[in-house]
């Protein structure tokens, strides 16, 4: 007889005491990320039928031509935490400033904050590589009852009190941690519900998967040059394979089952980097430091850089911990 797995909104109830401040808000916000990313995944599966993919003609901040489905995806996080009315404010890397929720009500009580990349790697969409959601939990920082502030969005990831993602992939899978371990639930497209299918997902803290746009390659600093020979030329057999989706939650979700590493470190063209810090890199580094991985920008621990603008970005090294701590290594030693 097999075991019955066990529901994600199940898990969100039996796990809400260990959560210090458990008082039904985060699993309620949990519950409309779940109800969202289903919503998000019937679209992402059938956009190959309906027009629905393909740009719709405006750019976001960032310069990046935004998807229909980028676009959809975002109202739909934002319907879902709005009219659930959990959350002070949301903070998208589609959206140029914070969105405040109910930032007129004095008894709006709602201690939360989200930050999201609705779908990254949306320029996979048209070609059906997988693409993904990730999303950063804080509480606020301002008084509640008054409207929400942007120091409340720039806390640094050590502060998250959530974070996690969603792989639109194969098989649609929610990721999540509220800082005690890892938990991966794999929905069921049939009934519409996830049931926990990877408990307590761990980096091996090895890995022989290097994760990096080596188109890049004379772009990058000397030290990551230097790490991306060691992988390819080490002595005897060669040890490392090159996997790169160009679809962050992908790579990311793949190293952390077989063990590997992603980098997409600065350049000439990108000086900081290219990913986003608050809602990219910090959610996926607490992910990966509760799966006994890290993160860092080759020198600095990912969660302890303080943020400065919303859509701010950082060098990104994050994966296995012995592979990262080479990268480091390779970083002290010829330079960043
Ligand atoms: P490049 C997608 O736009 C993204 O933010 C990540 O998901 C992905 O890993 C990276 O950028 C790809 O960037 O420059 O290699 O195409």
């Amino acid at each position: 007889m097999t075991l019955k797995k066990q529901t994600l909104g199940e898990f969100i109830i039996e796990n809400q005491t260990s959560f210090k401040y458990s008082s039904g808000e985060l699993s309620s916000l949990l519950n409309s990320i779940r109800l969202a990313a289903k919503v998000v995944n019937h679209e992402v599966n059938k956009a190959g039928l309906v027009d629905i993919i393909g740009a719709v003609g405006d750019t976001n901040i960032q310069g990046e031509d935004q998807q229909k489905l980028d676009v959809y995806a975002n109202d739909k996080f934002i319907q879902t935490l709005t009219r659930r009315n959990i959350v002070c404010g949301i903070a998208s890397e589609e959206e140029d400033s914070f969105v405040a929720i109910n930032s007129i009500d004095e008894n709006n009580q709602n201690k939360y904050v989200v930050l999201i990349d609705p779908l990254d790697g949306s320029s996979n969409i048209d070609v059906n590589v997988s693409v993904g959601t990730i999303f950063s939990i804080y509480r606020r920082v301002t008084p509640t009852g008054t409207p929400v502030q942007l120091k409340d969005f720039l806390q640094k990831g050590s502060e998250q009190v959530a974070a996690g993602y969603v792989v639109y992939g194969t098989s649609t899978m929610l990721v999540y941690t509220t800082g005690d371990g890892v938990n991966g639930f794999t929905l069921n497209p049939a009934i519409g519900t996830f049931y926990l299918s990877h408990a307590n997902m761990t980096f091996p803290e090895n890995g022989n998967i290097y994760s990096v746009n080596e188109g890049n390659y004379q772009d990058f600093p000397l030290g990551i040059k230097k790490y991306i020979k060691y992988c390819q030329e080490e002595e005897g057999e060669r040890p490392y394979t090159s996997r790169y989706i160009g679809s962050l939650v992908s790579d990311f979700h793949r190293n952390m089952i077989k063990g590997g590493i992603y980098l997409y470190p600065k350049g000439s063209r990108n000086p900081n980097g290219k990913l986003r810090l608050l809602y990219e890199c910090n959610p996926i580094a607490f992910l990966a430091e509760q799966a006994n991985g890290k993160s860092s920008d080759g020198v600095t621990r990912t969660m302890d850089v303080e943020p400065t603008e919303l859509h701010q970005r950082v060098p990104f090294i994050c994966g296995s911990k012995n592979m990262v701590e080479k990268v480091e290594e390779f970083m002290r030693k010829f330079g960043e």
